[in-house]
């Protein structure tokens, strides 16, 4: 045994039998039966879902998925906004074991048919406000068979509510008590499509399987890396469902029993009232939210007794935000978490109890890390900088129908190459400092170079194109272009910034400008030195977006 590869502790509870959609049905039946217990909480609305009426609904449509024609072998996608209604087909689907894709409900036409394409779902549940988008995408796919509205009672023209769906293909005598969800192997079969552009390329379907999400519970109900089951427990959310940080830690949250308030757009004064109104204990925030906080003058005004824990993850935080963040909410400290998509969720999480600052935390039980210096393929000791590559239990099957891919990112041990370098310390606590990999975080979603070029590589006046991220304070990073224009044609940043934004959804416009320059040196991070060297060069667009896009 390598003694620079570091296993995760040995789990607090052995990890539960059954697939994920079965999990889920034995916790959400148990806190059914407490009388009143809260499921999910809109803040903006104030409405409630109990944990009765979603097991009650989750069934119910999960007989009529059944009835309709999904199977094991089909895929859903849902694609909708954070909403009390989000997570029922995503548990009904898990509970028969048809695959859900989780779609980024922010996305345009041209974004939605590129990610529906790598799924190819029978059926999409969205939103009264994604309806206009899917309807028009829904008429350009043939395999989406129907459109299903999460939170309307009236049927379309061309769509179908929820409650109709449920009451055309549920029998009216269908007794919830004798569902039972289908048994299968979890080992192999996928829960969940999400999507992830890798260290490289395109935008892919990462496909996560029952038992990636039955290690997560694992961790959710972990005294030391998750959290203490007390169900009713107020947690406030507003990461984005569809992405693997609000997906799983929402989905291990109903394991759990908890009150999941949650907000779809991030708005100061409703996030801290809701942190007081419902007694919050813990909440999520990525680190564009934290940076807002850490000056916020608004967080003094507020009674936070209960609050016992702010995590954040998705992006790098640093230090100093953390320990502001930490001692204006009158906290120890912040937990941190460090995952990608291709690894369904956390996979270095801080323990309780063990806060280093700056350190995105410690191996989680049921995986293994180790530093590799890229150059020689050694495995590297305590504080030496290399690649952090992780194998186990929640490291992705594979990209939908896309194995060289597959095969680029996880290497034939099962090590998964995450793309970040770091290090960690004596005490095996990790610290991230550099991404190696083709990918811009920006406010913690992923953008990916390669698109951003390949559009610009359209343009009747441009020749070549090459795009990265360049540190924002704000946002983290933010895409910046470098254009090399054909001859004798003209073209202005703004040209270039607007040709970009009206084919891209928001959080990939070219907000970190535009530098025409005579060729691009090839290589996926090569502007970056330039751009520093520049000083002058012309920031197109200084940030005026709310802090959660
Ligand atoms: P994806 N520090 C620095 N970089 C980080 C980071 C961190 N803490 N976390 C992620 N990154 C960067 O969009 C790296 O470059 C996620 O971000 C993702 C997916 C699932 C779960 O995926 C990395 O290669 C989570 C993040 C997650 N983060 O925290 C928690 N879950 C968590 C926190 C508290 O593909 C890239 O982003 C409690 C429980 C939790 F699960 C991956 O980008």
């Amino acid at each position: 045994m390598n003694k620079n590869i570091l296993y995760g502790p040995p789990p607090v509870h052995p990890l539960d039998d059954g697939t994920g959609g079965e999990q889920l049905y034995k916790c959400i039946s148990r806190y059914a039966q407490i009388p009143g217990c809260i499921a999910l909480t809109n803040a903006h609305t104030k409405e409630n879902i109990l944990y009765k009426d979603l097991l009650d609904l989750t069934c119910r449509l999960a007989e009529s998925l059944k009835k309709y024609g999904i199977t094991t072998d089909s895929t859903i996608a849902v694609c909708s906004e954070n909403s009390l209604q989000y997570f029922i087909p995503v548990i009904a689907a898990l509970y028969i074991g048809a695959a859900t894709a989780a779609v980024n409900n922010k996305y345009n036409e041209r974004e939605l048919i590129n990610c529906l394409n790598l799924s190819k779902p029978t059926l999409i549940f969205c939103s009264t406000e994604t309806w206009p988008k899917v309807r028009q995408v829904k008429e350009k796919l043939n395999f989406t068979k129907k459109v299903i509205i999460l939170d309307n009672k009236d049927n379309s023209d061309s769509a179908q509510s929820l409650e109709d769906f449920i009451f055309d293909y549920c029998d009216k005598d269908f007794n919830v008590r004798q569902f039972k969800p289908n048994t299968f192997n979890r080992d192999e079969h996928v829960a969940l499509i999400l999507n992830s552009s890798g260290s490289s390329g395109l935008p892919k379907g990462v496909m996560l399987t029952h038992k990636n999400l039955a290690v997560r519970f694992s961790h959710c109900k972990d005294p030391v890396f998750g959290n203490q089951i007390s169900p009713g427990t107020a947690i406030l959310t507003v990461i984005p469902f569809h992405h693997g940080f609000g997906m799983f830690t929402t989905l291990g949250y109903f394991t759990c029993g908890f009150q999941i308030v949650l907000m779809h757009t991030f708005e100061e004064h409703l996030f801290l009232q809701s942190l007081q109104d419902y007694k919050v204990q813990s909440t999520l925030l990525v680190p564009t939210l934290m940076t807002f906080f850490a000056k916020s003058p608004l967080v003094d005004k507020f009674y936070l007794p209960h609050l016992q824990e702010i995590a954040s993850g998705g992006a790098p935080l640093s230090r100093e935000i953390g320990q502001a963040v930490a001692q204006r909410f009158k906290l120890k400290s912040i937990r941190q978490g460090y995952g990608l998509t291709e690894t369904t969720s956390a996979i270095l999480l801080t323990p309780e109890g063990e806060t280093v600052p700056g350190s995105t935390g410690k191996v989680v039980p049921f995986f293994a890390a180790k530093v590799v210096d890229n150059a020689t393929g050694r495995i590297l000791g305590p504080n030496q900088v290399g690649e952090l590559c992780f194998k186990g239990d929640m490291n992705m099957k594979g990209y939908c129908n896309d194995i060289e891919a597959t095969n680029a990112i996880i290497d034939k041990e099962g090590w998964l190459h995450s793309g970040d370098l770091g290090y960690y310390n004596e005490n095996e606590h990790f610290f991230i400092i550099d991404r190696i990999k083709s990918v811009i975080k920006y406010k913690g979603y992923q953008v990916a170079p390669a698109e951003l070029e390949g559009i610009l590589l359209t343009h009747p006046s441009i020749m070549d194109a090459g795009v990265t991220g360049i540190p924002d304070e704000q946002a983290g990073e933010v895409p910046a272009a470098c254009v090399v224009v054909k001859p004798g044609r003209n073209l202005t940043e703004e040209n270039v910034i607007n040709y970009v934004s009206s084919q891209v959804s928001s959080t990939k416009r070219l907000r970190g400008g535009v530098r025409f320059i005579d060729n691009i040196p090839k290589g996926s991070t090569v502007c970056l030195p330039w751009y520093y060297e520049n000083s002058t060069v012309y920031i197109s667009n200084t940030n005026k977006d709310s802090p959660s896009e």
